[in-house]
């Protein structure tokens, strides 16, 4: 480092320089010893092999792995031109015109994020995406969108797989330059759990936006709207289409639940088009939109608000797909689905069997049904080494009428009881998350709110208080969740109707409830501190995305930051060695960057020596590298 930073020096480079050059220079000295990219990797590796990766420690595979066959695509050509075309060249507004005009059925896809946060934790890594992405753009072209990015994407792509989000966009933006990208955007929550600053949700979208989001679905978990306002008006200010959510819950069609009204929902509609959506989304979270339900809703909504309307929803109750045609008689622009193996139970309706029911018909999608079905078969494929997060309810359930659990949050809060040891007492633990939400005044339920009444419900079980008798209990004298004191204090916003003054009183004892919209009290961020600040901790220059990741999840942001460091960038590994190493004499292929291929093998493993560590022999490109690790298991 020291020889390279010297030839890179202007003096140097200009031949002017003398023997003083070092001592008026003192940046030539400022190199950090430099590993390269394999010896990282190696590390990791050899960590994984020894240790296990934590996120999987301790899940013993069935059986090996399937050999994973990525969908085969022309070479020679190139993507055909598609919505984003389209979107980039008309505009945002007239590309909503376009989209209302249109008689087929649209397709969202949303294997990418949604489809895996309900499936599987959220846990797919870009490997897994990246390595279908050429033939997606080549082979379903006609896709409206994909959704690929946000939600808790953000989150667990850096806490559980070590990797950069912002990357990942970037990558699949390079290999699909022609379908719409499309993100979940939880409004004054951003891509977090809490409120952050106005300038930093604003900051956010215009970023996300430029490294290539073109669909932005905003929601608020309450249905505040006033929490929406900051979001819709940056995307504005880009390239990208608004749309905004109403949340679904409750049944329209049932006479005593008169909370959440068809009128109720129209309102919301008009109001978000009022405010600027380009697009209007109805976000049925927990798959609690029955099916004639969603023809009166759809219908409703066509003759009341002139944008077009994209309906998301979940299949957990297993009817979701009566749900989606009926949707689509009633006339709606775009559906959510999933490909079909990654599709069903908490995820989304299986995408090539509604293509397939629409097929020959007026509203046929237009969507090559073989090349879908292959990319269907890739994805069982590839599910098989997600197994250790594989855990929803094998079939559908009538049950999520009952607790109205989001689809990504049933198997979290399910995996959560099991570990408190309370996995017997799951069907009270959904009948008490009911009663908390009656408790709470029947909300909406969707992050960050779905997660206080599931941090409010595991608090009561463990206590053996019952929801009814929270009422009875002295104000401010039992030590709730901070999560539930935030909540019932303003901190997401305000439910419809206001939160029940009673729980209020007993969860916040002497302290005052903030009114109206939480954002209107933080400060504006200092951008250019909190850079300099941030470069200060990490000892090296920061990039936007680093910023707004930090800024997004500061400590989950250092613990990747650090693991960078060490292993450098882990999501070129194959997902198989990525989670469970590799077996003596396996070898993986580990394409490192566009024409630099790593060829791995493990070759020996050494007994532990008196430190208790092990050394690792592999073979790289055919030469012999070893790697030393502390056995910690
Ligand atoms: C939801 O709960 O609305 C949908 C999915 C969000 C899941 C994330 S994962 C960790 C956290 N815990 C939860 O209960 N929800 C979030
Ligand atoms: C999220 O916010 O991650 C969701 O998927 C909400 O449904
Ligand atoms: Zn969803």
């Amino acid at each position: 480092p020291f020889l390279e930073n010297v030839i890179h020096n202007e003096t140097f480079r200009s031949g002017k320089a003398t023997t003083t050059l070092i001592d008026t220079t003192p940046e030539l000295f400022l190199f950090k010893p430099r590993r390269d990219r394999a010896t990282k990797l190696l590390a990791f590796l050899g960590d994984v092999v020894i240790n296990g990766n934590p996120q999987s420690k301790g899940y013993v595979l069935k059986s090996a792995l399937p050999t994973v066959t990525s969908p085969s695509y022309d070479q020679k050509q190139v993507p055909p031109s598609g919505t984003r075309q389209l979107l980039l060249g008309m505009g945002a507004k007239k590309f909503a015109e376009w989209t209302a005009k249109q008689k087929r059925l649209l397709i969202t896809d949303t294997t990418f994020r949604d489809g895996h946060q309900s499936l599987l934790a959220t846990r797919v890594r870009s490997f897994d995406m990246l390595a279908v992405a050429n033939a997606v753009a080549r082979r379903t072209p006609q896709l409206f969108s994909m959704e690929m990015w946000g939600g808790a994407t953000f989150d667990t792509a850096m806490r559980f797989l070590h990797e950069d989000p912002w990357l990942r966009l970037r990558l699949l933006r390079e290999k699909i330059p022609n379908i719409c990208f499309q993100m979940l955007f939880r409004g004054s929550n951003a891509v977090g759990y809490s409120n952050y600053p106005d300038n930093v949700v604003a900051g956010f979208i215009k970023h996300a936006a430029a490294q290539g989001i073109d669909i932005f679905r905003i929601f608020d978990s309450l249905n505040y709207t006033p929490n929406l306002k900051v979001a819709m008006e940056a995307v504005q200010e880009t390239h990208a289409i608004c749309e905004a959510a109403i949340c679904y819950t409750g049944d329209i069609i049932d006479p005593k639940r008169t909370k959440y009204s068809l009128k109720y929902y129209v309102k919301m509609a008009k109001e978000l088009e009022k405010m600027g959506a380009h697009f209007l989304a109805i976000k049925d979270m927990a798959g609690l939109c029955r099916p004639y339900a969603a023809y009166q809703l759809v219908k409703a909504l066509k003759e009341e608000i002139g944008i077009p309307i994209h309906y998301h929803t979940h299949d957990t109750s297993g009817v979701a797909s009566a749900s989606i045609m009926e949707a689509n008689d009633a006339g709606v622009d775009v559906v959510d689905l999933a490909l079909a193996s990654m599709s069903g139970s908490t995820s989304q309706p299986n995408l090539n069997s509604i293509v397939a029911a629409l097929q020959n018909g007026p509203r046929d999608t237009g969507l090559d049904l073989d090349a879908l079905n292959e990319f269907s078969d890739y994805w069982e494929q590839v599910r098989a080494a997600y197994a250790p997060f594989d855990t929803a309810p094998k079939s559908g359930t009538a049950e999520v009428y009952l607790h109205e659990m989001p689809g990504g949050q049933y198997t979290n809060l399910k995996e959560q009881a099991a570990s408190m040891g309370l996995g017997n007492r799951w069907p009270e633990i959904a009948r008490t998350y009911a009663e908390v939400n009656q408790l709470f005044g029947d909300i909406v339920k969707v992050t960050p709110s779905s997660k206080v009444v599931g941090d409010m419900t595991m608090f009561l079980i463990t206590r053996g208080i019952k929801p009814v008798d929270v009422v009875n209990l002295e104000p401010g004298a039992t030590p709730f969740p901070e999560s539930v004191i935030d909540m019932l204090m303003g901190g997401l916003g305000q439910p419809v109707g206001g939160w029940p003054k009673q729980v209020q009183k007993v969860v916040l004892g002497d302290r005052k409830p903030l009114k109206g919209r939480p954002g209107e009290d933080i400060p504006p961020l200092n951008f250019k501190k909190a850079k300099t600040e941030l470069a200060a901790k990490l000892k090296r220059d920061v990039t936007d995305d680093d910023l707004y990741s930090s800024l997004m999840y500061p400590e989950v942001f250092q613990e990747f930051a650090k693991k960078v460091n060490s292993y450098s960038d882990l999501s070129v590994l194959p997902t198989g060695a990525f989670f469970y190493g590799l077996k003596l004499g396996e070898e993986i292929a580990v394409n490192i960057e566009e024409g630099k291929t790593l060829f791995i093998r493990l070759v020996n493993v050494s007994l532990v020596d008196a430190e208790g560590r092990r050394t690792i022999l592999f073979e790289l490109n055919g030469m012999p590298r070893q790697t030393i690790v502390q056995d910690r298991s």
